[in-house]
């Protein structure tokens, strides 16, 4: 509805940015850090050179530099497990904890708020080749000593921590499991087992986190695509009903109300995937609440029904990027009224402003934006021009203008971090799908000279931050 007196953000609002550290760091092996599974799946290089990604970790002075000219209030980064514990568990590397050491210091030197995120997709390698990592029950005690490490040492200045980021994606992505060649089916189960270890170890974390560090904030970073009904035909709104709770909802119930809701147990019971909760497991989850949500949100998509026939029968998945279709549950289907990015992403601030809404109304906890970002390709300026990325500013001003709305309705919010601070290489997509305020001068293969160019986007949010999202 249209509402009157729009709020003003909050005086303390956390303007920030992020990154991960895989994506931006490079010196993939320098230092003592171990493989991770993103390491272990890019060796071939045919998509992009990551082992030196944007070189982050040897120009980390450089882009604290760029934060603080833009006015960040707030840089959300994840730490590389396997630089602080290079097998995933066993020996400390000292020069890992110290590299992290460092950075937060330069931030904090510069008035930023590091926002850590414990553990971003990079899975030590070394875990799996062990006992097989998230899919055993071991890797609830390695992940929570490999926190404990952290808290311990970073907790004294590091106030704001993330647990997982999108569980929902690395139950779904099975190569961030560190598992290959097997079916879709297969692999929808095994992600189930090991997102209830991840729910169990997030909640663990969160305690120790309380225990450890006195006044600190810590929740889960989701990935929350809304969905829409594609009609309102019955049906449809139904199987939208049931992909929310199945797909949406169903981590999110775990990380912040410690349950299983209702319709994913009964999806989980009729295909025989209902992994192993041990006694007491529901109990760590429902005392360990997290004090706010991390919100990672890109895109909105539609669902119809899939109704069961003879050639699409329970259990049958189709597995693109995500379980997009679900025989007798749900498919996605094309929004005629959203426009795309050139990956197909439907860009919907609207939806953003109805994620928040419906998050608040169901898990009353603050939100804190952590990522938002508009992926596009851009090359090199020449020496006098600037990155004109006026569609990257369009699309970043309609979701604050979300935020915003629903923030005038009631919902809290700590902060917006966009996606992402610097260019970086992209989960999916190499180096060709940037989303950076400063461009990094590379490409996939061709390193280049990596230097930093701020773009059009970068001025556009240091005023921002400067008049506190006040033309917002
Ligand atoms: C989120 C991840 C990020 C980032 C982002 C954009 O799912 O948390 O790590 O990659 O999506 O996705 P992509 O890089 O595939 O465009």
């Amino acid at each position: 509805m249209e509402t009157k007196n729009i709020k003003a953000f909050p005086k303390d609002f956390l303007w920030g940015s992020s990154t991960a550290s895989f994506q931006c760091e490079g010196a993939a092996n320098e230092d003592g850090k171990g493989e991770s599974v993103i390491d272990r799946r890019v060796q071939d290089k045919s998509l992009c050179d990551y082992s030196v990604a944007s070189d982050h970790y040897h120009r980390y002075k450089e882009d604290v530099k760029l934060m603080k000219e833009c006015g960040l209030k707030a840089y959300r980064f994840s730490i590389s497990w396997t630089r602080i514990l290079p097998l995933g568990n066993g020996e400390i590397n000292q020069k890992g904890l110290k590299f992290y050491d460092d950075l937060i210091n330069e931030l904090i030197e510069n008035n930023i708020e590091p926002i850590v995120t414990i553990y971003h997709f990079d899975y030590p390698q070394g875990l799996i080749d062990q006992y097989g990592g998230w899919l055993d029950r071991r890797s609830v005690e390695d992940y929570v000593r490999y926190a404990e490490i952290l808290f311990e040492n970073y907790g004294d200045r590091v106030k704001y921590w993330l647990t997982i980021n999108e569980q929902d994606h690395v139950m779904h992505h099975p190569f961030r499991l560190g598992l290959q060649g097997l079916d879709a089916k297969e692999s929808v189960r095994l992600g189930f087992i090991a997102n209830h270890h991840m729910s169990v170890a997030g909640a663990l974390a969160i305690e120790k986190c309380h225990e450890m560090i006195p006044g600190s904030k810590i929740g889960p970073a989701a990935c929350f695509d809304i969905l829409y009904p594609a009609t309102n035909n019955p049906v449809d709104v139904l199987a939208w009903k049931d992909a929310m709770d199945i797909r949406n909802y169903h981590v999110l119930d775990l990380n912040c109300l410690g349950e299983y809701n209702g319709t994913l147990m009964k999806y989980l019971e009729d295909r025989q995937m209902v992994p192993s909760i041990l006694d007491g497991d529901i109990d760590i989850m429902k005392r360990n609440r997290p004090d706010f949500i991390g919100l990672n949100f890109y895109m909105s998509r539609s669902v119809k029904e899939n109704p069961i026939s003879e050639t699409n029968k329970i259990g049958d998945i189709d597995v693109r990027i995500l379980p997009m279709a679900e025989a007798g549950v749900y498919m996605t289907v094309k929004n005629e009224n959203l426009k795309s990015t050139l990956w197909g992403w439907e860009v919907d601030e609207i939806g953003l402003h109805i994620s928040a809404r419906l998050l608040w109304d169901r898990y009353k906890l603050p939100l804190l934006i952590t990522e938002n970002g508009f992926g596009h390709v851009e090359t090199m300026p020449n020496d006098k021009e600037m990155i004109q990325d006026d569609n990257r500013i369009e699309y970043l001003t309609k979701h604050l203008k979300s935020i915003k709305e629903a923030m005038n309705l009631g919902v809290e919010f700590l902060g917006y971090c966009n996606w992402s601070f610097i260019d970086l290489v992209s989960g999916h997509s190499g180096f060709s799908k940037r989303y950076g305020l400063v461009f990094v001068n590379r490409d996939e293969h061709d390193l280049r000279d990596l230097s930093r160019h701020k773009k059009k986007s970068f001025y556009w949010y240091k005023d921002l931050i400067e008049t506190n999202g006040e033309k917002i």
